[in-house]
């Protein structure tokens, strides 16, 4: 029998973690051959909480479930860890300005990024979801100098897997047929989902589409602000969507993406397609032996040149933001 992969979970006890864990411990995650072993970290007040799931972790019997350790310890909880998926983070509440959210969640990020760097296995993979994603991640990536950088990311793949749902609904194309998506950018209002570069059944989306208005006016906005959309009917932000995204994004990095397709990823840029060196950003990538690459080559026209610049302007500025705050 194969060594039991761990796993820590950062909010195991919010809503994205009760729909993260159950799909991680019956095998989604990193594959129905791998045992895996949960470290969830929650702060003090929650560790009931987080008590009360990892119960109905164990009433699900599952055979891959090799244990469960639950602590308020970052030390603790990213001690070995393989995969760290860091899904907790402070909201940004009534009256925030941007500069004290991003104060909070350095609060946050930086010493769980430390606790990585002295703790972690040295295969860690990281996957920030707790929100400004990119942002965190970067915090935490620099508090790991010791980690290489490429193992931080952020999650964008819940906005590509919107576009392909939204591409799908406007053409009657099943998601099945569509492929090479791309997000670009921050995983904010300022994403840019192109369809430039998709295919539907092998030809080009946007030719397929050929309607501008729709593009511009409906496509983008409705990618981008899903999310709130999500809140404005549910009341409670994307749960499900999200951890599904989530074990999409570290499933394919670990096992690779299908041949022909690719996924997109916020990760440290090495100035491909003009995003400035270390920014964390989102690209086209494909994975291959537990590695991603970003796809190259790809013409950019004037319409995504303009988007992909404005998302990134964003980011550089959040970049600035948190290295005034001495974050990174
Ligand atoms: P919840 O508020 O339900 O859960 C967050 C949990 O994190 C809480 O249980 C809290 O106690 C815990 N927590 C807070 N600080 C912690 C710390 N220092 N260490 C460990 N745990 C800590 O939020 P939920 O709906 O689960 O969302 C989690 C994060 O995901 C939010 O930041 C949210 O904005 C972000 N999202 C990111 C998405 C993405 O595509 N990147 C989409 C979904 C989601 O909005």
């Amino acid at each position: 029998t194969r060594t039991p992969v761990t796993v820590t979970v950062t909010g195991a006890a919010g809503q994205i973690g009760y729909a993260l864990l159950f799909r991680i411990a019956s095998g989604q995650l990193l594959g129905p051959d791998v045992p895996v072993r949960l470290n969830l970290l929650e702060i003090t007040p929650a560790l009931k909480a987080a008590e009360g799931t990892a119960m109905e972790l164990d009433d699900c019997a599952f055979p891959l479930l090799a244990g469960i350790d639950i602590s308020d310890d970052p030390a603790r909880a990213f001690d070995g860890t393989n995969v760290a998926l860091l899904v907790g983070a402070r909201p940004r509440t009534k009256g925030m300005e941007r500069g004290d959210l991003l104060e909070a969640n350095g609060g946050i990020f930086k010493p769980q990024g430390k606790a990585i760097n002295d703790h972690a296995a040295d295969d860690v993979r990281v996957l920030v979801v707790g929100n400004p994603a990119n942002t965190n991640a970067l915090i935490a990536r620099s508090a790991a100098p010791d980690v290489p950088a490429e193992r931080f990311t952020a999650m964008t793949r819940l906005d590509h897997n919107r576009a392909l749902s939204q591409l799908s609904r406007k053409t009657g194309a099943p998601v099945s047929d569509i492929r090479r998506m791309t997000i670009w950018g921050n995983h904010s209002a300022t994403q840019y989902p192109d369809i430039f570069h998709a295919e539907i059944a092998g030809k080009n989306a946007a030719e397929t589409v050929s309607d501008d208005t729709w593009l511009a006016e409906d496509f983008i906005p409705t990618v981008a602000k899903r999310g709130a959309a999500i809140i404005e009917a549910r009341g409670a932000s994307s749960a499900a969507s999200a951890a599904n995204a989530a074990v999409d994004h570290i499933h394919d990095w670990v096992r690779g993406t299908p041949d022909g397709d690719w996924v997109s990823m916020a990760i440290p840029s090495d100035g491909s397609y003009g995003v400035p060196e270390g920014l964390i950003s989102s690209f086209p990538v494909t994975c291959a032996d537990g590695a991603y690459r970003i796809v190259q080559g790809l013409e950019i026209n004037d319409f995504s040149r303009t988007r992909i610049d404005a998302s990134v302007r964003e980011l550089a500025e959040e970049r600035e933001a948190v290295r005034s705050l001495g974050l990174v």
